[in-house]
């Protein structure tokens, strides 16, 4: 069942139920902190909150599902070859009703992860108009990756891992399952990401260009993962 929460385009800070209502919270940089934002687009119900709480806080929101209003972010600093890379992750309401404050948001969006979910075949056939949007009003160089995330639910899923890769190749993306409620891939997910946008902020001139994809393929094989 559907809880719906009652406040209107509230930004929160995730902490403590503080919420504050204006613009974003500023990005203070400083010497080798890389800031980029990274946003959570993707039907609603396919985990977008859940995979970002489980990034987070290392949790799995079970029970009942409270859909995001608006939009709503959490700040994370992660270690990437030495450089503290500040993702600034924007959670935002996969509800129609709520498109047009997302499309607000896609300019400022450095990478996207983009997700459907394998127990949901319409999230997955609707994975093609979210990339039309983000053609749409996202930056040109905007880093995506395809997710499909519930990959735990074995005996619901209805989305193949095939079908996902192959979508994900038609356009070009990286694609992973992830898992909230297990974790699978969510560390890798963020991290790839991480990766990529740290490589292009602060790149040495003789450094070789980072290869997401090349990246995101091989730590999955030496994982061992993720068929299911
Ligand atoms: N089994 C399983 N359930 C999940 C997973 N991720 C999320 N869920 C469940 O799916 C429901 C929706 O999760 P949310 O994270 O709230 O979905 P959302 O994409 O944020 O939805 P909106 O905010 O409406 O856009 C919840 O009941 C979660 O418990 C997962 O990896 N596995
Ligand atoms: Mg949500």
């Amino acid at each position: 069942h559907r809880v719906q929460s009652e406040q209107n385009f509230v930004l929160s800070d995730g902490k403590n139920g503080n919420k504050h209502c204006g613009s974003p919270p500023s990005l203070s940089s400083s010497l080798r902190l890389s800031v980029s934002q990274v946003m959570l687009v993707g039907d609603s119900g396919v985990g977008k909150t859940c995979l970002l709480v489980r990034f987070k806080d290392g949790a799995f929101l079970a029970g009942s599902f409270i859909s995001t209003v608006g939009i709503d972010f959490r700040n994370k600093v992660m270690s990437i070859d030495a450089v503290k890379v500040k993702l600034q992750i924007w959670d935002t309401a996969g509800q129609e009703r709520f498109r047009s404050v997302t499309h607000a948001y896609y300019r400022d969006a450095n990478a996207l992860l983009l997700l459907y979910d394998v127990t949901n075949k319409a999230s997955f056939d609707n994975i093609r108009a979210w990339l039309t949007e983000i053609h749409e009003y996202a930056q040109q160089d905007v880093v995506v990756m395809l997710l499909g995330n519930k990959a735990d639910s074995t005996h619901d899923r209805v989305v193949k891992r095939e079908e996902g890769e192959k979508l994900a190749k038609e356009f070009g993306v990286p694609f992973m399952e992830t898992s909230a409620k297990s974790g699978l891939n969510v560390e890798l997910a963020f991290t790839a990401v991480a990766k990529e946008l740290k490589h292009r902020t602060m790149k040495e001139p003789d450094e070789p260009k980072f290869q997401l994809k090349e990246y995101v393929d091989k730590e999955m094989r030496t994982a061992g993962c993720c068929r299911s």
